[in-house]
């Protein structure tokens, strides 16, 4: 026997499970040479695009109000296993590229993103094991054929404010984050944003603002206005010790996910949650695309805004090329719900300069092959690739190893609280640990391509 090695998949397996919300989603155990088992986990979105790859869902409303997903894993246990059982787990981009094949529709509609996601990321999880690799090793060597000795750690951003569809306050929009810019480790940014996160609740409290949770683990008060939000968040790092700034040691991302608020027949934005719609009526509270750009135009000057994600809607394609062009130079313009990790969307992006970035949800394209390919072919042009978890999230850490893998520089998973998202966190400085000196964090270099 010697050196030899089998890389068969010899068990597929899907169950339910539950999410951070309390929903079920897909778990999935794959094995190899009937040993190593692979596990992964589904997250699932609120805010969700709509051109995302399909999350499959039972409809039977007699279990978990027809959220259910037992097709999804019937779809795995009775079509997926057999066809792939037997197959090396090395070669990934085969075994997706067959699921999708069994699939046959544009948008994994049949068999069901979750369902191929599953198997798809617990085949790379259990061949990583097989090899005796950690993931993000496996992935960067073995399937992007990165031979580098330089592991770049993500700069983290930690959703401290949550509103719009991830919270039940008077926040349009949906996110407020901090990014640790100029920490020189993993561990140290986050060791700053919990900081940060604790003197922001400090803050609330004292101003008798609530200090509740969203879904994303940052705070969900009732607030007047964004411009209410971003000044807390200055004062809290202010209040930790900290310099706030782009070249300083926390600079603000936000992620107001604007699709929520678009009307497609009109081509108005309007504020739907009370307190935003008071203060910035106009129109009757409705923005046209080029009040919302010039509405960007003025925060990014107000405050070290350094990222800003959705802040158009899906649809409004010309609306991004013109918000890139004004403000792309100095701020990463990052699109979700406009390329839902689509590699062809994603060109299509490119081409016409929409954005300088493009969010990476695994799930929202439903295989491991695909999310790889447009990571690189947004590196590949000079854009950043920010990874992502979902609204809906489990223990499952897979974005942390793909982050690190795919040297995306970038990770947007929650808040300081939470284990769902804490998980991803205490596995980016395990990561960071094991490395030593090889993990490198980039901090603002991370941004010095923007607008190139
Ligand atoms: C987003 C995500 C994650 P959801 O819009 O970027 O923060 O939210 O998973 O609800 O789409
Ligand atoms: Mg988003």
């Amino acid at each position: 026997m010697g050196l030899f090695k089998n890389f068969k998949i010899t068990e597929v397996k899907a169950y339910e499970v539950i999410d951070s919300r309390g929903f079920p989603t897909v778990a999935c155990d794959v094995t190899i040479a009937n040993k190593f088992k692979g596990n992964a986990m589904v997250p699932s979105g609120a805010s969700t695009g709509e051109k995302e790859a399909i999350e499959l869902r039972d409809g039977d409303k007699t279990r978990y109000n027809g959220k259910g997903v037992l097709k999804a894993i019937e779809n795995v246990n009775t079509i997926i296993a057999p066809a792939i059982i037997g197959k090396d787990g090395r070669n990934q981009s085969e075994i997706d590229n067959l699921m999708i094949q069994l699939d046959g529709t544009e948008n994994k509609a049949k068999l069901g993103a979750n369902a191929i996601l599953s198997v798809s990321l617990a085949v790379a999880k259990a061949t990583a094991l097989a090899l005796g690799k950690p993931l993000y090793r496996y992935v960067k060597e073995d399937i992007v054929k990165d031979m580098s000795n330089e592991y770049v750690m993500p700069v983290p951003m930690l959703n401290v404010i949550n509103g719009g569809a991830h919270a039940d306050n008077t926040i349009d929009f949906q996110e407020f984050m901090f990014m640790p810019v100029g920490a020189n480790s993993l561990k140290e940014a986050c060791r700053i944003a919990s900081e940060c996160f604790h003197a922001l609740q400090s803050i609330l409290k004292s101003k008798k603002l609530d200090t509740n949770k969203g879904d994303e683990g940052g705070f969900a008060p009732a607030l007047k206005d964004a411009d209410q939000a971003l000044s807390l968040m200055m004062e809290a790092i202010k209040k930790a010790g900290y310099k706030a700034g782009v070249n300083a040691d926390v600079a603000i991302a936000m992620d107001p996910a604007t699709s929520e608020l678009y009307d497609s027949k009109t081509k108005k934005y309007s504020f739907q949650k009370a307190i935003d719609a008071k203060i910035l009526k106009k129109d009757k509270g409705t923005f046209s695309t080029e009040e919302m750009i010039k509405y960007w135009e003025a925060l990014v000057k107000k405050y070290p805004i350094i990222s800003i994600e959705d802040g158009l809607a899906e649809t409004d394609w010309e609306g991004f090329a013109e918000l890139t062009k004004r403000i792309g130079s100095n701020v990463q313009i990052v699109g979700d719900d406009l390329y839902c990790t689509n590699p062809n969307l994603t060109q299509k992006g490119i081409e016409l300069k929409a954005t300088n970035s493009v969010l990476i949800k695994v799930n929202q394209i439903g295989s491991l092959t695909e999310t790889i390919e447009t990571v690189m072919k947004a590196k590949n042009n000079g854009w950043t690739a920010v990874m992502s978890h979902r609204s809906g999230e489990t223990e499952d850490t897979t974005i942390a190893d793909l982050a690190v893998a795919l040297s995306t520089g970038q990770i947007k998973t929650g808040s300081m609280s939470r284990s769902e998202r804490i998980a991803k966190y205490n596995r980016l400085i395990a990561i960071e640990n094991e490395l030593g000196n090889k993990a490198i964090y980039k901090g603002i270099k991370t941004f010095y391509n923007l607008g190139k």
